[in-house]
């Protein structure tokens, strides 16, 4: 029973008759025949009546209190599974685990069956969930906006070792039990048509957007539970459908049956989670969600402000709009047309509210994920948005052309507009221009955000480009996923430090303390094992966990360089069977990771790591000193396995390539070693343990762009290094694909002749020796678990309430309300 949670009292019998009565009503079975499933389901409604009732009254009191909230647009939140980090943050997971004993099943068993809502595809969409986490705790308002697509992050299976790809329905045939459609707040949404121009009642010149079809938003509520409070804040997804008539134009003209065909189209709107991370397709319909996404949401925030009965002048003082990077971008625009054409307002007083009003994030330097839409693409689907973003850019260019009179290389350069042979929008650059606050997410990434990306935005607006490190809920990522840790944690420094992370430096005096150290790897050792078992179960994999644990877990791309993970796999592979000198630690690799379905050189690398675990797991020679195990299918609930039975945490990017990195904080918080590069948020970390409690190899920033401008040549190192040859040469044999030789030498080829653009080949040399070094100090168990405990200790700076907390001070301007 909680006084400071959810509920004042737990009132079981009441709570067991909920859920039979859900389990009749909602559910249409028996106590007596119904399945694991349903109990998981009506358990998830009798709960979600706890929460959206708390949801209801905060919504209220926040309305009444007219305090100030932020909106977190994100196109992606990653929440993951619901029961079991809700019953925790409830603090009910003892009363319900009994109340469901009580009733003939285990709580464990049924939190089984709750599939993850993965609306999105990796960090940033992860980001948004631990943030909506973080906000909820410390009570800070906030309503987060996102979408409700029908389908979420494609389903990961391997055929023959190749990744093969299948829809995510993730709400089931029955819906999801946490979310509660909300029809009253339901949105509509034009698209298409045409700007006309017309004299308003004073004969003043006008502009309207006369619309060619229009949608419908539908608002659905998940709850996010503050943990050890009262608060619940909507995370609201908006679904598009389509009103009938649908498309007003053709159904006027008699088109009845193009005017419902076109009605197909609308439901696709929100029918899937594009997914590409850090990688911008351009398509249409993407534009198309983006927009719905806005302006759903932007008409949302004004229904509430307006609402609560405040003035349209004061928006910014009481609202502010976070952008998780520029996929929520055309928000600018279209708050700017309200303001304009509904609200009537001059255009300078539109956009001091506007311009106050948005933040902006940005998550990424690679080219490829910089979003431009063409020019003529927004006008034809967004004519009066176009026009708008038109006469920010004039007003935009009139500020350049008066700090830099005649430069007309730096307008190219900062211009919201691109030429060329079609014209594209910057989005970045509006959102630089259109927002008063503007932050990467690692001290480095921020950096490089000024120095490379936006040097001369700097100058222009000093002070506007600034940094916010990320962060990672403690709740989910250590109390709820690693309750053995918990339990040691909350035995030496006490059980407020899930929303407290800073109390957990505590554990530093611990790290010398033998008894502690054997109880801590003790843990380990379970969290291990519990791994294993899901291996064994679900791959029928044998692993030993006495090796290793050596983890590499997130989206495949070129610049994360699961390759160069793979070359130092089949580097020991090799010494193994060449080198009668060698020995090594028994090591277990593990990959998790799901690629991009278009991009090939992904799914090659994918492909060549199955076929060299299939080979390296049965070969009898190597005396069980190496298993590689690539666990189908990445998702959260499966995170939440993986990063507890940890050894050693994979960070190994290029440097400069990855902002931040999330997962390498997880790792180090359940207590991994990270080998990393010095890139992101591992530069952080380091100065948190200290240099002896981490393995940094390889170039840094600075190295890599010299080396890229002085000509890099990998086959320098193909030819100086006898290891890394063997290594890269023994993807051309049949050795893992027998009788099918350069089935895997796609990867050589872009290492070699492809100019290896991460390179990979490079770091190679360094890589393997930290490795070496991991291997001799892993020996060493004691000094291990000290290191360990003391990147668990050392952590407390990447909890997400301290992000949080560094948003709201120094961009939001945002104070807690507690209930
Ligand atoms: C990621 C970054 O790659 C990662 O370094 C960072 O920790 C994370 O965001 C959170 O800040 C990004 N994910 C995406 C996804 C898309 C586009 C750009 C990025 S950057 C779709």
């Amino acid at each position: 029973m909680t006084t400071n949670g959810q509920t004042q009292q737990f009132d079981k019998t009441a709570f067991k008759a909920a859920v039979e009565k859900h389990l009749t009503t909602t559910y249409a079975n028996t106590p007596t025949t119904a399945t694991s499933r349903s109990w998981y389901l009506a358990m998830g409604r009798a709960l979600a009546e706890i929460t959206t009732g708390n949801l209801l009254e905060t919504e209220q009191q926040l309305a009444e209190e007219k305090v100030r909230s932020v909106n977190y647009l994100s196109l992606e939140f990653l929440i993951g599974r619901l029961t079991g980090n809700n019953l925790i943050s409830m603090g009910l997971y003892e009363d319900v685990a009994d109340a469901m004993k009580e009733m003939g099943h285990s709580l464990t068993d049924l939190l089984e069956e709750e599939r993850d809502p993965a609306l999105g595809n990796g960090g940033l969409g992860r980001l948004a969930a631990c943030f909506m986490d973080s906000l909820a705790a410390q009570e800070y308002p906030a309503v987060g906006y996102g979408l409700h697509y029908e389908y979420g992050l494609f389903r990961q299976s391997f055929v023959d070792g190749r990744q093969v790809e299948a829809p995510d329905a993730w709400r089931g045939l029955e819906g999801y039990p946490w979310e509660v459609v909300r029809p009253e707040l339901n949105q509509t949404v034009n698209l298409y048509g045409h700007v006309e121009a017309y004299k308003d009642e004073n004969g003043n010149a006008c502009r309207r957007w006369v619309p060619g079809m229009t949608v419908e938003g539908v608002a659905w509520d998940l709850p996010i539970v503050g943990y050890d409070n009262k608060s619940v804040y909507p995370l609201r997804l908006w679904e598009c459908r389509s009103p009938a008539p649908f498309s007003l134009s053709r159904f006027n003209d008699g088109d009845y049956v193009g005017a419902q065909y076109s009605a197909l189209e609308a439901g696709n709107v929100t029918k899937v989670l594009y997914p590409n991370d850090n990688h911008d397709q351009g398509k249409a319909l993407r534009l198309m969600q983006q927009y719905f996404h806005c302006a759903c949401s932007i008409a949302d925030i004004l229904r509430r402000h307006i609402g609560a009965g405040n003035k349209i002048e004061d928006l910014a003082k009481l609202e502010t709009i976070q952008l998780n990077d520029t996929h929520p971008t055309i928000a600018i625009p279209e708050l700017m047309r309200i303001l304009l054409d509904e609200y009537k307002l001059g255009w300078d007083a539109a956009w001091t509210i506007s311009s106050k009003t948005f933040a902006y994030t940005n998550h990424t330097l690679l080219p490829e994920a910089l979003e431009t839409w063409s020019e003529a693409l927004i006008a034809q689907m967004l004519p009066r948005h176009m026009e708008i973003i038109f006469e920010i850019n004039h007003r935009f260019m009139k500020l350049v052309e008066q700090t830099w009179p005649g430069n007309n290389e730096v307008k190219r350069k900062l211009s919201i507009i691109e030429e060329g042979s079609q014209r594209m929008v910057r989005m970045a650059n509006l959102c630089v221009v259109g927002t008063y606050a503007v932050n990467g997410v690692a001290a480095l990434h921020s950096e490089l955000v000024k120095r490379d990306l936006f040097p001369e935005f700097d100058e222009l607006f000093p002070g506007r480009l600034t940094n916010v490190t990320n962060g990672v809920t403690p709740r989910r990522w250590i109390k709820y996923c690693n309750p053995g840790l918990s339990a040691l944690i909350s035995e030496k420094v006490g059980n407020d430090w899930p929303n407290k992370l800073e109390k957990i430096t505590g554990l530093e005096k611990f790290a010398e303390d033998k008894a502690f150290q054997k109880r801590y790897m003790a843990v380990k050792k379970e969290n291990k094992q519990r791994l294993a078992d899901w291996v064994k179960e679900n791959m029928d994999i044998e692993i030993d966990t006495n090796a290793i644990f050596d983890i590499q877990i997130k989206r495949l791309h070129e610049y994360k360089r699961q390759h160069l993970n793979l070359l130092h796999i089949l580097s020991l592979y090799h010494r193994l069977l060449n080198d009668p000198s060698f020995d090594m630690q028994p090591r277990v690799f593990f990959f998790g990771s799901k690629a991009a379905p278009g991009y090939a050189l992904a799914k090659d690398i994918i492909f060549a790591i199955n076929k060299v675990a299939e080979k390296v797991n049965s070969d009898s020679r190597l005396g069980g000193k190496l298993k590689v195990v690539f666990i189908p299918d990445y998702r959260v609930s499966l995170a939440e396995i993986l990063f507890p039975a940890a050894d050693v945490s994979e960070q190994i990017s290029t440097a400069g390539k990855e902002a931040s990195g999330t997962g390498n904080m997880k790792f180090a918080l359940n207590g991994a070693l990270t080998i990393g590069t010095m890139d992101g948020a591992n530069v952080e970390m380091r100065e948190e343990v200290g240099d002896e409690n981490i393995f940094i190899f390889g170039l840094l920033v600075d190295e890599v762009q010299k080396l890229k401008e002085e000509g890099y040549d990998p086959y320098r190192y193909y030819h100086a290094d006898s290891l890394l040859r063997a290594a890269l040469d023994l993807l051309e044999t049949d050795e893992f694909t027998p009788g099918k030789p350069g089935q895997l030498a796609t990867i050589r080829h872009n290492l070699l002749d492809g100019g290896d653009p991460y390179l990979v080949l490079a770091d190679f040399a360094d890589y393997v020796k930290t490795h070496e070094k991991i291997d001799v100090e892993y020996r060493n168990q004691e000094n291990w678990a000290r290191k360990a405990i003391l990147n668990t200790a050392l952590m407390s700076k990447f909890s997400s309430d301290r992000s949080i907390r560094d948003y709201a001070n120094n961009i939001w301007k945002l104070k807690p309300v507690n209930r």
